[in-house]
């Protein structure tokens, strides 16, 4: 036994017993263990595979270094440490790392806030939150860790940034953008909620603002295709990515402009539905499209009307739920069949960033435009005639008819169903020159900068003569100043007085540094690779990334089931293609854990109240402890501040350690459904915990030696208990229900419970393997009472491998036969497994009721179905 282990044993003195029942001091017992496991090093990890066992790659989403965890965090690293423990038991090379995505606005917040600079604010958080994360016993290689804000990091990562320039994957673009006026930063789409900003909340608005993008949509067809190999992925997660990814077959369509506008001569529409171009009631413009600004320009109303609608936000969400609003700019087109003109409309549906931002409108077939031309009073020509309708009877009323059917009303078209008429109009738009077939995708390049300091800084230095310049490789990192001034408002590298001014790599002449940085997801974007690698001085080590990757295991929440995973997923192809990485796919499996939830009480004045201002009452309700009033309970509440719900796992580590956390945090449903976190529940665990301790010390005294066997027969039930409890728990571990494995150990510990009287050998085979499978769950317990059951062991429970099933031990003793006689059900009849067939035809034929069914007839033949049916002929 090694050094760091043998105190153990001072926590439980079995001969004391009997004064006082042994109680496991948690306390104590937990960082002894902690510094065993780091002293022989359990969790460390090859730089390279080695390729003598299979490898796993475990990895939990990185946190965010907020200053404390929740219990979100605690679920998470709970079910990757399970993972992880469970995986190195059954022989794989286990890497499972944690590090700190650790830029961000709310750092910057602290600062302006607190006077606190970012960077020590983060440091600060981040050590706490690693002892917290170490108090929980996660099996993690801290060796690897590192924080997205470390120089170390950062450096590499615009390195990265300037092979993605060199390989034509960033580009400078002029575009609109979402602006948030609160955080005064450009957004994403994807943090546009509901129209407005996913941090600040404020209504978001149109901008136009030269930004780096990185060309995701580039990958956009593989990106969607290899969503399909993504087996272990959830279907949810794999549905959201494609609908996000939106790839639609259908048409550019010209129209010439009928009213002349200088310097155009045409509008292009997309559309997936060329079918119903005879159905045209309008076309219409995004605010933001060309011609809508030179309606603009002749007529002020209709620049008044572009600035409302401008204000209203750009989110797919906002304008769906948005009343239809247009103005009619006077303008007309013409249709590239009939020849016949239509008006323009602005309209406050059509995004300027989809398609060409240009719609024609027919109504009959599509919701929205039926809407506007209800509204505006517009024609509604009919074109599809659903399947059974009568073309004279069938009329369009509120609602528009947007299944397939057969054309009428569309001259060429007439007749044909929805899929021929498509390709006939497409062949005769491309015939005339007025349009093509098109794929068009919903996917947009991914803007990635934000006017914000605490980032990653873009090595770009604009000149005047040369452009946008890249930072040569010897001048990176391009470091944060330090010196910063966060009082005054907008981007404070924009405002340092010096940083900014360099000259020009490439001609020496004055030139200003970009004073933007990387969204932060970029830093998570490749962050799991850098794991395999995380001193290296480039970016990635090819044979490390290549040996460790992809991950085996990512766990985390379904918020990030587009975002991180997406870019993650287009930065991992970006750099195979670099010739960093081999694999295409960062993931091979995904997770998504639910969240954690607790009651939440209300008092009738509204206050909100902590769960310890409360007490229950019998009848499953509350009161305030203070006013003995009743509150309103609501369960099924997600832990939050405001409604002040949240519990700190810290205070549930301290009052019943790591081990009843994670085990209660496992027991309540399956890791993928939301879960209620309880005090009955937790104490429940507790009492758990110490019920194992007591079991494992109760029996000590009369246990035989270590690898004693049980002799032939002995302690038959006990042993087909634990070897079923071992093939249970296993399955249930393989396959994500954590809850299950606990549950059979609850079984098991019942029926241990039960054979006080079994043989000492099958006893202790059984609180052996009870202890070996609790250790991905509980791993203090399992080393305590490991070391209370082999004092002399010198191996930990984590160096163990995982218990074996002997399947002749777990099969059951007997099994029951029906005993027909000419197919009908006569007896049942009850044999030793193993039992020969002559003795069961013999013991079949000898009962009393299939004699009186074969009633004296010969037996003709004679069928067995092991283990089910034996069946006479006659
Ligand atoms: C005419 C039409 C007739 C349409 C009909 C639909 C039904 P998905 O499937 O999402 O790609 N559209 C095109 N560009 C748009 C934009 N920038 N803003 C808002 N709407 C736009 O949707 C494609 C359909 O959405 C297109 O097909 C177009 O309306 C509209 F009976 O064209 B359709
Ligand atoms: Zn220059």
């Amino acid at each position: 036994m090694n050094d760091a282990v043998t105190p153990s044993r001072s926590s439980s003195e079995p001969g004391s017993q009997r004064a006082e029942p042994a109680r496991y001091d948690f306390a104590k017992a937990e960082p002894r263990w902690q510094e065993a496991w780091s002293a022989q090093g359990c969790f460390r990890s090859p730089d390279v595979p080695d390729g003598t066992r299979p490898k796993y790659y475990v990895l939990e989403m990185f946190p965010y270094p907020s200053g404390k965890i929740h219990m979100g965090h605690v679920r998470n690293y709970t079910l990757g440490d399970v993972v992880a423990r469970y995986k190195r038991a059954r022989g794989h090379q286990v890497m499972h790392p944690m590090g700190w995505d650790a830029f961000g606005l709310p750092a910057e917040n602290a600062a302006r806030e607190r006077g606190v600079h970012p960077a020590k604010w983060t440091y600060q958080n981040i050590a706490a939150m690693r002892a917290e994360l170490q108090r929980m016993g996660l099996s993690l290689e801290w060796e690897r860790e590192f924080a997205t804000c470390d120089p170390s990091y950062y450096g590499q990562q615009q390195k990265l940034f300037l092979e993605f320039m060199k390989a034509g994957l960033a580009e400078r673009k002029e575009s609109w953008v979402n602006w948030d006026p609160v955080d005064n930063t450009v957004l994403a789409n994807e943090q546009v909620i509901d129209g407005r900003g996913w941090r600040s909340g404020a209504l978001v608005e149109k901008k136009k603002l030269s930004q780096w993008f990185l060309s995701i949509t580039k990958f956009a067809p593989e990106l969607l295709s290899a969503l399909d190999g993504l087996e272990r992925w959830p279907e949810r997660v794999r549905l959201m990515q494609a609908n996000w990814i939106g790839r639609s077959e259908g048409a550019r369509v010209r129209f010439d402009l009928a009213t002349p506008v200088e310097g155009m001569e045409q509008v292009e529409v997309f559309t997936t539905r060329p079918d119903t171009l005879f159905g045209m009631s309008f076309l219409a413009v995004a605010a933001e499209h060309p011609l809508a600004a030179a309606a603009a320009a002749r007529d002020p109303k209709i620049a008044e009307f572009i600035t409302e609608v401008r204000s209203l936000g750009t989110s797919e969400a906002a304008i769906e739920q948005a009343e239809k609003r247009g103005m009619d700019t006077g303008l007309r087109v013409k249709h590239p069949f009939t020849g016949e003109t239509f008006p323009v409309w602005i309209a406050n549906f059509v995004l300027m960033e989809y398609g060409t931002g240009a719609i024609f409108g027919c109504p009959s077939g599509d919701q929205r435009d039926l809407d506007f031309a209800r509204k505006y009073d517009l024609p509604v020509p009919p074109v599809i005639l659903p399947p059974g309708e009568d073309p004279a009877t069938f009329r369009i009323g509120k609602t528009a008819y947007t299944e397939d059917g057969t054309l009428y009303n569309s001259d060429f078209l007439d007749g044909l169903n929805s899929a021929a008429a498509k390709r006939a109009a497409i062949d005769a738009l491309e015939a005339k020159g007025a349009g093509q077939g098109v794929v068009n995708w919903r996917l947009r390049d991914w803007g990635v900068s934000r006017q914000r300091y605490w980032g990653c800084p873009i090595p770009v230095i604009h000149c005047e003569a040369c452009g946008a310049v890249p930072v040569p490789a010897e001048q990176l990192p391009v470091t944060l100043p330090e010196d910063v001034d966060f009082a005054k408002p907008g981007n404070p590298l924009d405002n340092h007085p010096t940083w900014k001014h360099v000259s020009c790599p490439n001609c020496g002449g004055k030139a200003r540094r970009e004073t933007d940085t990387f969204d932060t997801f970029v830093d998570s974007s490749w962050y799991f690779a850098r794991f395999t690698s995380p001193k290296a001085e480039t970016p990635l080590v090819p044979e490390a990334a290549n040996g460790w990757l992809p991950v085996d295991q990512y766990i985390g929440g379904i918020e990030h089931a587009i975002l991180h995973l997406l870019y993650s997923r287009f930065f991992t192809r970006a750099l195979s293609g670099m010739g960093h990485l081999k694999t295409p796919e960062p993931f091979a499996g995904l997770f998504t854990q639910g969240m954690v939830q607790h009651a939440s009480y209300r008092t009738q004045d509204g206050r909100w109240l902590s769960p310890e201002e409360v007490e229950a009452t019998p009848d499953g309700g509350a009161v305030e402890k203070a006013t003995g009033l009743a509150v309103t309970v609501s369960r099924n509440d997600k832990m939050s501040k405001s409604k002040r719900n949240t519990i700190d796992p810290g205070a549930i580590i301290d009052r019943y350690g790591a081990d009843t956390a994670r085990w209660f945090i496992l027991s309540d449903n399956p890791p993928d459904r939301d879960m209620e976190w309880t005090e009955a529940g937790v104490s429940g665990s507790s009492r758990f915990t110490q019920r194992l301790f007591r079991l494992v010390s109760n029996n000590l005294a009369s246990l035989p030696a270590p690898e004693t066997l049980p002799a032939a027969d002995a302690g038959r039930d006990l042993r087909r208990a634990t070897h079923r409890t071992i093939a249970a728990v296993t399955e249930a571990l393989e396959t994500f229900a954590f809850n299950v494995a606990v549950a059979r150990i609850h079984e098991f510990a019942n029926a241990i419970e039960a054979a006080a009287e079994a043989d000492g050998a099958a006893r202790r085979e059984a609180l052996e393997t009870v202890t070996r499978l609790i250790s991905p769950m509980m791993p203090h317990l399992a080393e305590e009472l490991w070391s209370l059951l082999r004092p002399d062991e010198k191996m930990l429970v984590a160096q163990l491998p995982w218990p074996e099933s002997d399947a002749s031990l777990a099969a059951a003793d007997s099994v029951t036969l029906a005993v027909q006689v000419l197919g009908k059900l006569r007896a049942t009849l009850a044999v030793p497994v193993g039992t020969d067939e002559a003795t069961i035809f013999a013991q079949a034929e000898a009962d009393e009721n299939v004699q009186r069914a074969i009633a004296g007839r010969p037996i003709r033949k004679r069928i067995h179905v092991p283990g089910r049916i034996v069946n006479f002929v006659v």
